[in-house]
C-alpha cells in the first residue's frame, strides 16, 4: 500500500518529468522553426505579395520553381524593406550587348544587382557541385584553385568540391567555409593530354550517375589552372549558362570561330551558323541539364573516335555544336574566364577568373605545345 508521503513524490515526479517533457518539446519545436523558415524569416515573407514583383524580378527563379518543384511561388518573394539600389530602364552598360537574340542575359558586371541577386538566390539554398581535374603535374594548381575558389566562388552557398585525380595524396587540405566540402574522385593517370581532356566527359558522365545526381541541384565544370580574383556569384546560375571565351567575343566574323568544319566529324558546324564562340573550361547549369550536355560530348567524342577522328578543340567542339542548337540560358560574359595571357580590356571591368600561364610542355604528359 502507499502511504500518503509516497503518493506525494509520485506526484511530484510526474510533474517534474512533465516540465522536463514541455522544455525539450519547446525547444524542438523553436528549433525546427528557425531552420526551416529561415528563408522566410530572412527574405520572402507576406503571402499577398503579388506574383509580379517575383516574375520581372528574374525568369530564372521562375524556371527554377518548374524544373525542381522545391520550393512554393510564396517562397520567392522579395523580404518586405529590403534596400538595394533602383533599376532603371534608361541606364545601364551601352559599351556591351547585355541580351542575346534569343533574350537570354549575357552577364556583365553592371548588369545585375548582387544585392538582389543573393536575395533571390540564398533562400534557396542550391547544392552545387563543382567538377574538377588535376591529373598528373595539374595537382599543382588545386592549392590556388580552391582557396581562391572560397573566397570568391558562391560564398555561403553550399558546394561540394568533386576533385578527379590519380593522386590523392595530393589534395591539399584546405580550410572551407561551412557547408562547403571536398569529395576525391579517383581516376587512372593518363598517358595523353588528350584522355584526360576528352576522359573528363566521360568520368563526369559516370560520377554523376554514381555519386553526384542525388546531392547536387546545379553543376558546374570547369578547369583546374585558373584562379578566382572577384566575386563569381549567383548570377552565373541558370539552367545552361556557358561563357564567352576571351579570344572571340569581340564580334569575330562567326566564319573565324575555330569550330570544327570537318563534315565527318559529330562536332561539324557549317559556315555561316554559329552565334558565340563557347570556352568549355566553364560552364554550369542545373544536374539535369548539365548531365545531359556532358554525356552528349561524351557520346559525340566516341561516335568519332571510331572513324578516328578528333574534334578540332576536343570536348570545347563538341560543347559549341550542341550550344548552337540548344541556345544557354544564360550567357556570361569572357568576365567569368579571362587569362593571365592577355591584358584586361576596358569592357572587362572585373576578372572574375583567370586561367594561369602554364609551360604546355612541362604540365601535359606527353610533351608539345597545343
Ligand atoms: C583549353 C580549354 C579547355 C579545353 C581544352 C581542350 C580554355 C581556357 N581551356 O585548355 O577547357 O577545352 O583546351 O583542348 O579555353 N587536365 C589534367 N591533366 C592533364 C591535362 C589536362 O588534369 O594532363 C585537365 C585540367 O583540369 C585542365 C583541363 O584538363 O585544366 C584542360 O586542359 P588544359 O588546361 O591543358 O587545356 P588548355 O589550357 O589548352
Amino acid at each position: 500500500m502507499l502511504n500518503t508521503v509516497d503518493m506525494f513524490r509520485a506526484a511530484l515526479r510526474i510533474n517534474v518529468f512533465a516540465v522536463l517533457l514541455s522544455i525539450l518539446l519547446l525547444i524542438g519545436a523553436l528549433y525546427i522553426y528557425s531552420g526551416n523558415s529561415h528563408s522566410f524569416r530572412w527574405i520572402f515573407q507576406q503571402d499577398n505579395f503579388p506574383m509580379t514583383h517575383v516574375s520581372t524580378t528574374s525568369c530564372e527563379v521562375q524556371e527554377y520553381v518548374n524544373n525542381c518543384g522545391n520550393w512554393s511561388i510564396g517562397e520567392f518573394r522579395m523580404k518586405v524593406g529590403l534596400k538595394y539600389a533602383q533599376p532603371s530602364t534608361q541606364k545601364g552598360r551601352t559599351d556591351v550587348n547585355s541580351v542575346t537574340n534569343w533574350n537570354a542575359p549575357l552577364v556583365w558586371e553592371g548588369t545585375f544587382d548582387p544585392v538582389v541577386i543573393d536575395a533571390i538566390y540564398k533562400p534557396m539554398n542550391p547544392r552545387v557541385a563543382v567538377v574538377v581535374f588535376a591529373v598528373g603535374k595539374y595537382t599543382r594548381f588545386l592549392k590556388g584553385f580552391l582557396q581562391s575558389a572560397e573566397k570568391h566562388f558562391l560564398v555561403d552557398f553550399r558546394v561540394t568540391y568533386y576533385v578527379f585525380t590519380d593522386n590523392e595524396q595530393d589534395v591539399p587540405k584546405v580550410e572551407l567555409g561551412s557547408a562547403r566540402n571536398i569529395s576525391v574522385v579517383p581516376v587512372p593517370s593518363a598517358q595523353h593530354w588528350q584522355e584526360v581532356v576528352l576522359g573528363r566527359m566521360e568520368w563526369a558522365t559516370k560520377a554523376i550517375d554514381n555519386q553526384i545526381r542525388s546531392k547536387a541541384d546545379y553543376l558546374f565544370m570547369m578547369d583546374i589552372d585558373s584562379v578566382f580574383h572577384n566575386r563569381f556569384g549567383a548570377e552565373s546560375l541558370s539552367r545552361l549558362s556557358a561563357v564567352l571565351h576571351r579570344g572571340y567575343y569581340k564580334d569575330s566574323h562567326r566564319d573565324k570561330f575555330p569550330y570544327e568544319r570537318r563534315p565527318q566529324s559529330k562536332a561539324y558546324i557549317p559556315a555561316g551558323e554559329g552565334d558565340y564562340y563557347y570556352t568549355a573550361a566553364v560552364w554550369g547549369g542545373y544536374l539535369e541539364d548539365m548531365y545531359r550536355l556532358v554525356k552528349h560530348c561524351y557520346i559525340q567524342a566516341q561516335e568519332d573516335s571510331k572513324i578516328r577522328i578528333q574534334a578540332v578543340w576536343q570536348e570545347e567542339s563538341h560543347l559549341n555544336k550542341y550550344l548552337l542548337y540548344n541556345k544557354p540560358a544564360k550567357v556570361l560574359s569572357p568576365e567569368y574566364l579571362w587569362s593571365d595571357y592577355d591584358p584586361v580590356p576596358a569592357d572587362i571591368k572585373v576578372v572574375r577568373v583567370s586561367q594561369l600561364i602554364k609551360n604546355y610542355k612541362e604540365v601535359r604528359p606527353n610533351a608539345g605545345n597545343r
